[in-house]
């Protein structure tokens, strides 16, 4: 496999980078931490490396260095695709190397050679009511193949740990393929009557998925899907899902747990849920005015929530100070190809309205949209209207992050994580005798 060679080429240079920074300068101050950031959530305290993807708060996510827009210049399409192969992208995070079309064809062609879901996965999910969780069914449904994995199986052979990453990579890609058709499965047996499809070899990732539940005679949903799994493939390893699948990584658990972990992270609704919240809070806005709202009726709207003590969804980040450019490919997709859609243009007034409300209670850090606020809009045009399914194509996308990370932390040796706790008394004694 050319990923993998690659990997190989590249795997002692990141170890010696990382061995030489702790060798020569392991007692280096990057920062002091305050008791308001122990108590708000370790907001802005380094604990990790993300050599992956990074969010700089003034340019949005880097792939590999790359902003946005870069990597969709970049990234090789098919000659009749508008967006990039998602394989192509897998192979940059992971490979830390702009792939050409045919090293994109490449992993497109390993995930169709490996996919195939085990009929226990199936069941699995059958096990769940059909009004179950979305989320809870995809978590299930992905812990039950850690019994699948061949980086369990390695560990417990006479393998040397500097090599775990060649078999958690197989891990990876195993998990990859298998995706599209368990996220699909979720779908169908909620939403098309328990349906069950394969995966067609003449299509990609994005396209599989998108003839799975159904979809597969609009090229231009296809289309969305390479845009949004792009867009949510990675968010740097220290938000709570990408750095609680790396946590239980870090013990070596194999990608299987990590990644179900990672999952049941992003189903928290200030997390990934917030683009089901989002797209409900804007249906409520839209039926509550009987249609496209006029700026005054989206301003009544956002005083009530915020009244009721709640956030607005899809507006402010831990990270970014600026509006979010993965929130501006998926507006640019959405004025391409549907400028008139009455959700679209809803949130068109919401965007325009909320920030200067934010700014103007002056709490929130960033009032501008995130993500979150158009996925539910771009999918809902296409038909995908059920929100409590969002969140799992947020996690089809992720899992490409989470995977990478782990794959990358064995590749490099890096150890279990145990950061430290205090407890209240501890803390007063601390700044008690520092002032006495
Ligand atoms: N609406 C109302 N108030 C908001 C707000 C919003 N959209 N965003 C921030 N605030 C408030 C916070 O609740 C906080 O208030 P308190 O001091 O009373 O707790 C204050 O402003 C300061 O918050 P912050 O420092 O700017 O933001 P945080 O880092 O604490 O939180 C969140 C970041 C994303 C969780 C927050 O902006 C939020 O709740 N947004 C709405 C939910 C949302 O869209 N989440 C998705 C984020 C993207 C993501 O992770 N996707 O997976």
């Amino acid at each position: 496999m050319l990923l993998e060679d690659r990997i190989q080429a590249n795997v002692e240079v990141w170890r010696e980078r990382t061995q030489r920074l702790i060798r020569e300068h392991g007692d280096f101050v990057i920062s002091n931490v305050t008791v308001s950031q122990i108590f708000s959530g370790i907001r802005g305290v380094p604990i990790q490396v993300s050599d992956i993807s990074y969010v700089d708060a003034d340019q949005g996510i880097l792939y590999r260095g790359y902003n946005l827009k870069e990597v969709l210049a970049l990234l090789p399409k098919k000659p009749d695709h508008d967006y990039p192969l998602i394989g192509g992208l897998y192979y940059l995070l992971m490979g830390n190397e702009v792939p050409t079309l045919e090293h994109a064809i490449d992993i497109e062609n390993e995930w169709i050679a490996r996919s195939g879901v085990p009929d226990y996965v199936f069941k699995v999910i059958d096990s769940f009511p059909d009004s179950g969780s979305s989320m809870a069914m995809f978590s299930a449904a992905v812990v039950s193949m850690s019994s699948d994995s061949k980086f369990t199986k390695d560990y417990h052979s006479s393998t040397h740990k500097k090599e775990y990453w060649r078999s958690m990579l197989e891990d990876s890609l195993d998990l990859i393929a298998r995706l599209p058709e368990i996220t699909a499965y979720i779908y169908n047996k909620k939403y098309r009557n328990h349906e069950k499809t394969e995966i067609n070899p003449d299509l990609d990732f994005a396209g599989n998925f998108a003839q799975m539940i159904g979809k597969g005679d609009d090229l231009l949903y296809a289309e969305l899907m390479r845009l949004f799994i792009l867009l949510h493939a990675d968010h740097e390893n220290a938000n709570v899902s990408a750095h609680t699948a790396h946590l239980v990584g870090s013990a070596l658990s194999d990608i299987y747990l990590a990644s179900s972990a990672g999952i049941n992270g992003l189903a928290g609704p200030l997390h990934g849920l917030a683009n089901q919240e989002c797209f409900n809070w804007l249906s409520c806005v839209y039926q509550t005015y009987g249609g496209v709202p006029s700026k005054a009726q989206v301003t009544e709207h956002v005083e009530k929530t915020l009244a009721e003590g709640k956030v607005i969804p899809g507006f402010g980040h831990a990270v970014l100070r600026i509006v979010d450019p993965r929130y501006t490919e998926e507006k640019k997709f959405a004025e391409k190809h549907f400028p008139d859609d009455e959700m679209f243009r809803t949130a068109m007034v919401v965007g325009e309205v909320v920030p200067k409300i934010l700014m103007k209670m002056g709490k929130a850090k960033n009032p501008w949209p995130n993500v979150d606020g158009l996925n539910g809009v771009l999918q809902n045009h296409f038909g995908v209207s059920q929100s409590d399914y969002y969140t799992v194509l947020f996690g089809l996308s992720r899992i490409l992050g989470f995977t990478c990370h782990v794959v990358w932390a064995r590749a490099v040796g890096k150890p279990i994580e145990r950061p430290k706790a205090l407890t209240t008394r501890l803390l007063e004694r601390m700044i008690a005798d520092e002032q006495d």
